[in-house]
């Protein structure tokens, strides 16, 4: 990365150039928690109004609510904490969003250099603590490393495979004066040079039989929906999407088959198996999915397209592979295609997916109860036509989403899919509605998941989200239940959970709340819930066995 001078020199201390640098790199918005270490960077933040912080009530929250406003705003996500408890609380949360590929710059206090190492009060070695789960971690020790690190850091989480990063500041550094000279950043525009022969690819499909590709994260990170789209269209085949890339594809379009993994639809999986080549783009394929298939069912016919080399071959060994982005390999592959006489037909492979889809189990009552499920269909008929940002926790009522919320474009699904963070849910609706600007978000939560993050309701309160936040309240780690129903003899150990009145706790924020019992209220509930601008809690009391 070049870096070019712009100013002459002067005199700063390290705080204040840490909050020069993060606005010369555009950070408009931070997540965090205070604490005595970094109280000069807070010092600094509070002189100034061009980047906001918003106070969260647990760290962990503030890495979750990041993503949320990364995967939304298309930025870096930053987080800003005290040293200790504050950087281990931000765990969970920069390992989910390494394992789903979001961007961000997780900054945090540490004690004095001089006594790192040394057990002083509140340190950890948080570098040591995040090395798996990080693509990148740096120390800074000194004032003068800040510009040239923070630079290193916000490069390093944005290009290429995203990722999240960690920058471990002594506390030494905030009060030093240094000589600065203030640099700007030249972008890197790092271009991923494709590696992989892409005429071949496309030969190998257009002389398959029964082609299908699968559409991955990948898909939402590369912004590549329409080229996904035109390439589906122009040969004529079948699309599968993972949890990640829900949305990246038409739902309804007669081209879709599902969504493929271990809760993924029939069709989608056994297009899957019968397809005679799989073009998967930007797909992890983990065990969430391969589980559903048998030992080499997939190999023969994998055909890969990442753009992390390391991905290629790590769950399912691939016949052959393209490097690079998503969208840019598929603006080449239609190119081509546009070019070729149009001599592939299949329509055949096509209807017979079609007659798959008709084997789609479907959900069905139990009860005479509310179900979760028809609680999520009700919330989409509502809202399909609003566009909006849908987040959940994670458990059975993720699913029923996944199932039954019909995504029409890519990026309006917000969920935890390679960690499964409980907890991932709310704070992410936080950070997507800051980062449209307080616009209503939709959160679907599960009993269990919502406790884990709940104190987060202050910030919905303090900065008026308008975030609707429907319980699926069934009184049970529902998905952790239904394994044990399935697998230890309805021996249901520690999974049957007591609740807070939530319409309480809400009314202890100062925030509206319903309880709903009857997809009825729900009907009636709705126009309310969305004409408020304001958070809403709204308790579905809903069917506790139901199974997805
Ligand atoms: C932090 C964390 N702890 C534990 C788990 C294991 N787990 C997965 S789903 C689940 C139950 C979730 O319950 P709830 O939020 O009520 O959702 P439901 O399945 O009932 O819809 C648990 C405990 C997890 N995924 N994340
Ligand atoms: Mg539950």
């Amino acid at each position: 990365m070049a870096v070019i001078n712009i100013e002459s020199t002067k005199t700063l201390t390290g705080a204040q150039i840490i909050v020069k640098t993060l606005k010369t790199l555009g950070v408009d918005t931070i997540f965090g928690y205070p604490g005595g270490i970094v109280l000069s960077i807070y010092d600094e933040l509070f002189k100034q109004n061009d980047i906001k912080h918003i106070l969260v009530r647990h760290e962990q929250a503030a890495v979750h609510a990041a993503e949320g406003y990364a995967r939304v705003s298309g930025k870096c996500g930053v987080v800003l904490v005290t040293s200790g408890p504050g950087a281990a609380n931000t765990v969970s949360g920069i390992a989910n969003a390494y394992l789903d590929g979001y961007p961000l710059v997780v900054l945090t206090g540490q004690v004095f250099s001089s006594l790192i190492g040394k057990n002083a009060f509140q340190e950890v070695n948080i570098l040591d603590i995040t090395k798996s789960c990080t693509k990148a971690g740096f120390q800074i020790t000194s004032a003068e490393q800040i510009q040239d690190t923070l630079y290193k850091a916000f490069d390093c989480a944005t290009s290429g495979k995203k990722a999240p990063v960690v920058v471990d500041m002594a506390k030494n550094i905030f009060t030093e004066q240094v000589e600065f000279v203030e640099k700007t950043q030249c972008l890197t525009n790092e271009h991923h040079a494709i590696k992989g022969n892409i005429k071949k690819v496309l030969s190998e499909i257009i002389s398959s039989k029964r082609p299908v590709v699968v559409a991955g994260g990948g898909v939402v990170h590369s912004h590549c929906e329409k080229e996904l789209y035109n390439f589906v269209k122009q040969l004529g085949i079948p699309v599968v999407n993972t949890l990640m890339s829900l949305g990246t594809y038409p739902q309804e379009d007669e081209n879709h088959a599902g969504m493929i993994g271990i809760f993924g639809s029939y069709a989608a999986n056994q297009t899957l198996k019968e397809s005679d080549l799989i073009l998967s783009i930007g797909a992890r394929l983990n065990d969430r999915i391969t589980c559903c298939f048998k030992e080499k069912e997939l190999e023969r016919k994998f055909i890969q397209l990442d753009i992390n080399e390391n991905e290629i071959s790590n769950n399912v060994t691939a016949s052959d592979s393209i490097t690079g982005d998503a969208g840019t390999v598929l603006k080449e592959m239609n190119k081509i295609l546009d070019s070729k006489d149009k001599n592939w037909n299949f329509s055949t492979w096509l209807e017979h997916v079609q007659d798959l889809k008709k084997h789609n189990k479907i959900n069905s009552k139990i009860s005479d109860k509310m179900h979760s499920y028809e609680v999520i269909q009700k919330i989409y008929e509502y809202t399909k036509d609003m566009d909006m940002i849908v987040t959940t926790e994670v458990g059975q009522h993720q699913l029923w989403t996944a199932q039954n919320y019909k995504f029409k474009r890519a990026g309006r699904f917000l969920t935890s899919g390679g960690s499964g963070t409980m907890g991932f849910g709310f704070p992410a609706a936080i950070g997507a509605s800051i980062a449209l600007d307080k616009a209503p978000v939709i959160c679907i939560a599960g009993d269990g998941s919502f406790q884990m993050n709940e104190q987060e309701l202050a910030v919905c309160k303090d900065y008026n989200l308008p975030i609707k936040i429907f319980i699926m309240n069934n009184g049970y780690l529902g998905m952790v239940r239904q394994l044990q129903q399935k697998g230890f003899e309805k021996r249901y150990s520690e999974t049957k959970i007591s609740n807070p009145d939530f319409t309480k706790l809400a009314e202890a924020y100062n925030i509206p709340a319903i309880n709903i019992n009857t997809t009825e209220d729900l009907t009636k509930a709705l126009p309310k819930v969305f004409s408020e601008n304001t958070p809403y809690i709204i308790n579905c009391n809903v069917e506790p066995m139901e199974i997805v």
